[in-house]
Parts: structure tokens; C-alpha cells; sequence
């Protein structure tokens, strides 16, 4: 099937330089020939520009860049609509994890049913007020939450957003790092999450057995996953800019990724967080962005058995 590949150079959505280079890390870790590989036509819309906007003043004392990263998600949900309306399944490469407002909102244009998986070992889910630390990468599900609004103050640069999802669409796979008020929002509103306990206690088959039938199991719908590169264990994936130990095994991650290709539903996927400066060697760097280039293709059908025999009788 046809895949369209958006390079989302973002990065301030947090304090780290180095992760608006993760498009290129992911296209030079083979992206593209191991997609070809496994049967996809590829389409590479290319990397996007974003326009640093000038005088972009803290909000409220606290978020950074708002106008900046505001306008930066619009482009990205723009790019995002038109690639899945001409019928592609969407690649979105960060580039930092506040891109998700913008590629889920671009994706809701065209299927405003669409559900979402987000593997991550953070919520993300911080609104403008709540956020200790002023990065927007903390709270794109904030703007989402059809619940949350009034809670989220109209901010510069997001004028343009609408709440495109209710609580009961979305399903937190590898958490293991909530704020205080993260964690009170997912109580609150019952939002259903499989932390890293979860995954110790039931384990990875149960857990993504329970996300699809919550989520697929009265209709078929189309995923929307985001999937944040540090939901892995830091020693797969040591080049991201907020790393916690006790992640993801490789096979626990793949098996997300099959599970969610086996769905047939997968319509549009976020990678971000790669930062490619931040690895210790580059060694490490070059593990960071194998490794999401083996989450990508398994999201496109990438099987750990190998490829089928294609012909009737063997030699
Ligand atoms: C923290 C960290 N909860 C924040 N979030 C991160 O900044 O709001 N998300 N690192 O990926
Ligand atoms: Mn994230
Ligand atoms: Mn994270
Ligand atoms: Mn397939």
C-alpha cells in the first residue's frame, strides 16, 4: 500500500537541541529502502518548513515558544490532511512530541473517528496551566481532550485548534513518568492507560489485546498511533531528550507494532523524539534511529518470522 512519509522538523516544544534533526536521522537509518522492501510505495513529502515567530513571549510565565510551536502544528496538520485525504497511510517523522497536536488534528479533518494509540513513557497530557516545565511537547493531548477544554486557556498561536478526541478514545501504552497533575487528569477523567506495571503484571499480549477491543471493539475505525521514541528502555534508545529507565523491551515494543498492523486499521503514525546529538557515541545514535525504523516497518507489516513464500512448490 502507499505510504506518505512528512519530515516534521520541530523543536520547540522543548529545551534540547538536536531533535529537529530526527527526520534525518530516520531517513539515513534506510527508512525508505526497508518500507520499499516490504511492498510500500513510498511518497516523501519532505521535511516541512516552520517559521520561527519572532517576539514569541512566555505565556503565563511558564510555556515556551507558544507561537512558534502553535503555527509549526498548523503546518503539520495541513500536510497531514492532504496526505491522508489522496488516500495515503501517513508517516509523521519528529522533530519533537508536541507535532502529535497537529498531525491527530490534520488526521481528524479526514476521519473524524479516528482513535489513538499513544506509546510513550510519558503522558504528555499537561495543559498550559499545569506544565512544570513550560515545554509543549508535555501537553499536545491537552488540546485534544474534548473533556479538558475548559481547563486549557486560549493561548497564542492555538486559535486554530479544536478538540478532536473524548476520554474514551485514547489508550497510554508504556507509561512510567506522570506529573502530579497528570496523573490527576488521568484519574479524573478515566482515561485508560497501561503503564510499564501494567505490562510487568498482565503482560504486552493482554495489554494490547485490551487496547483493541476498547478501542476497535464496537466499530472499526481508523488508529491514529503517536509513538514517542523514549516509551523504549534507554538502553535501546539512549538518543532522546527525556530518557527513563524501566522501558520497553524491543519485543514488547514490536509486538505493539504488529498487533497494530494486524488491525488492518493503522492510518496515520507519529515517530518523534529522536535526537540524534544526544547520543553518547554514534553508535548509540545509530541504534536510536534503527530502532525507529524497525517500529516504522513493523507498523507497515514488517513480520519478525520473515517475509511468505510466494511460490507454489519449493525447488
Ligand atoms: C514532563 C515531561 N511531564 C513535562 N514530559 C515529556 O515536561 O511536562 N514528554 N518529556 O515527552
Ligand atoms: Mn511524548
Ligand atoms: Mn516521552
Ligand atoms: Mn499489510
Amino acid at each position: 500500500h502507499s505510504v506518505a512519509v512528512i519530515g516534521a522538523p520541530l523543536s520547540k516544544g522543548q529545551k534540547k537541541r538536536g531533535v529537529e534533526h530526527g527526520p534525518a536521522a530516520i531517513r539515513n537509518a534506510g527508512l525508505f529502502e526497508r518500507l520499499s522492501k516490504i511492498g510500500c510505495s513510498v511518497y516523501d513529502v519532505g521535511d516541512l518548513k516552520f517559521s520561527h515567530v519572532p517576539n514569541d513571549a512566555l505565556y503565563n510565565n511558564t510555556v515556551k515558544h507558544p507561537r512558534t510551536v502553535g503555527l509549526a502544528c498548523q503546518v503539520v496538520a495541513d500536510a497531514v490532511s492532504t496526505a491522508i485525504g489522496t488516500g495515503h497511510t501517513c508517516i509523521t517523522l519528529g522533530g519533537d512530541h508536541s507535532l502529535a497536536l497537529g498531525s491527530i488534528s490534520g488526521h481528524a479533518q479526514q476521519c473524524p473517528d479516528l482513535c489513538v494509540i499513544w506509546v510513550d513513557a510519558h503522558a504528555d497530557i499537561n495543559t498550559p496551566l499545569t506544565s512544570k516545565s513550560g515545554s509543549l511537547h508535555g501537553q499536545p493531548v491537552s488540546f485534544l481532550l474534548r473533556e479538558l477544554q475548559d481547563k486549557v486557556p486560549p493561548i497564542p498561536g492555538f486559535s486554530w485548534t479544536k478538540p478532536c478526541l473524548s476520554r474514551a478514545d485514547i489508550v497510554y501504552i508504556g507509561l512510567r513518568d506522570l506529573d502530579p497533575a497528570e496523573q490527576f487528569i488521568l484519574k479524573k477523567y478515566n482515561i485508560t492507560y497501561y503503564s510499564m506495571r501494567h505490562i510487568d503484571c498482565i503482560g504486552i499480549n493482554k495489554v494490547m489485546e485490551r487496547t483493541t477491543d476498547l478501542l476497535l471493539g464496537r466499530r472499526q475505525r481508523p488508529i491514529h498511533l503517536s509513538f514517542d521514541i523514549d516509551a523504549f528502555d534507554p538502553m535501546l534508545a539512549p538518543a532522546t531528550g527525556t530518557p527513563v529507565m524501566g522501558g520497553l523491551t524491543y519485543r514488547e515494543g514490536l509486538y505493539i507494532t504488529e498487533e497494530i498492523h494486524n488491525t488492518g486499521m493503522l492510518s496515520a503514525m507519529d515517530l518523534v523524539e529522536v535526537n540524534p546529538l544526544l547520543g553518547a557515541t554514534s553508535d548509540e545514535v545509530k541504534a536510536t534511529a534503527s530502532l525507529a525504523v524497525d517500529v516504522i516497518t513493523s507498523c507497515m507489516g514488517r513480520t519478525r518470522e520473515g517475509d511468505h513464500i510466494i511460490v507454489d512448490e519449493l525447488p
